[in-house]
């Protein structure tokens, strides 16, 4: 259960994001920030009180807030992300979580990691080995959540940017997959719910509270998690995929 959410405003400068999806263009600002808002608002439906922090015009992809720090019930990790031009996001970041959240925790050089790597399933979080995650940063992590009575394994990644992106878990042991993690042994006690090469977008999703929130134009991702009875809701996040960025990656939710 999440009953709370922070999100950043896309500053201007979130046409200069990093991408390595250029095929798709440019995103146009003034339609990223009316799906920024109704992103909002589809949170909200879910019961999610949301903190709705200034746009940081500094750093272009600070709106992906998720990669900067890890929320448990037990403690806050702030994250040292692989890209160097989002380092400056963290500090930002610790500002706002330093006077909510106790347990506040650093991951050090020469480790990095941005939290789309790390999956949550109840007191186990799989951390991503990526381009953007080191091994230095997820043993880091991992010994962080175990003093904390947490777990944690890692997963090495081939293709996608970040583990979250080709997964996402619906909880009551259901994941959804696509790509280079169907078929992963690691995840075969899970029931798995398999989205077609053709809509890799939409296996990142997010479950809310027994919603679901997928992207708006992926039918068959939507027939299928709307199968398995959640409450599905569709949000149109087209400019953000221009950056790679997907609808896990636009909030902190605990
Ligand atoms: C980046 O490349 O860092 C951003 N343009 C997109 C970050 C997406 N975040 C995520 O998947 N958790």
């Amino acid at each position: 259960m999440f009953n709370k959410a922070i999100v950043r405003t896309p500053g201007k400068s979130l046409v200069n994001g990093l991408s390595d999806s250029k095929h798709l263009g440019t995103p146009d600002y003034s339609k990223a920030i009316i799906q920024h808002q109704q992103y909002i608002e589809a949170l909200k439906s879910c019961g999610l009180k949301i903190t709705v922090l200034d746009p940081c015009e500094e750093y272009p992809d600070s709106t992906f807030v998720e990669d900067v720090a890890l929320i448990t019930p037990k403690c806050t990790i702030m994250t040292r992300p692989g890209a160097e031009s989002r380092r400056g996001e963290v500090t930002k970041m610790t500002k706002t979580l330093e006077s909510q959240f106790k347990n506040l925790e650093y991951i050090e050089s020469p480790g990095t990691i941005e939290a789309g790597d790390v999956m949550m399933v109840g007191d186990h979080y799989y951390v991503g080995l990526s381009e953007r995650t080191n091994l230095q940063g997820a043993e880091q992590l991992i010994a962080i959540l175990v003093r904390y009575g947490l777990k944690g394994s890692t997963v090495r990644l081939k293709e996608v940017l970040h583990l979250k992106t080709g997964l996402s878990y619906l909880e009551n042991n259901r994941l959804v997959v696509c790509g280079e993690f169907k078929n992963d042994p690691v995840f075969s006690g899970f029931e798995q719910i398999e989205i077609p090469e053709s809509e890799s977008y939409a296996a990142n999703c997010i479950w809310v509270n027994d919603n679901v929130i997928i992207p708006s134009g992926y039918p068959i991702t939507k027939q299928k998690v709307s199968a398995t009875g959640y409450n599905v809701l569709e949000v149109d996040v087209s400019e953000f995929k221009k950056l790679d960025g997907g609808l896990s990656c636009l909030s902190l939710r605990y």
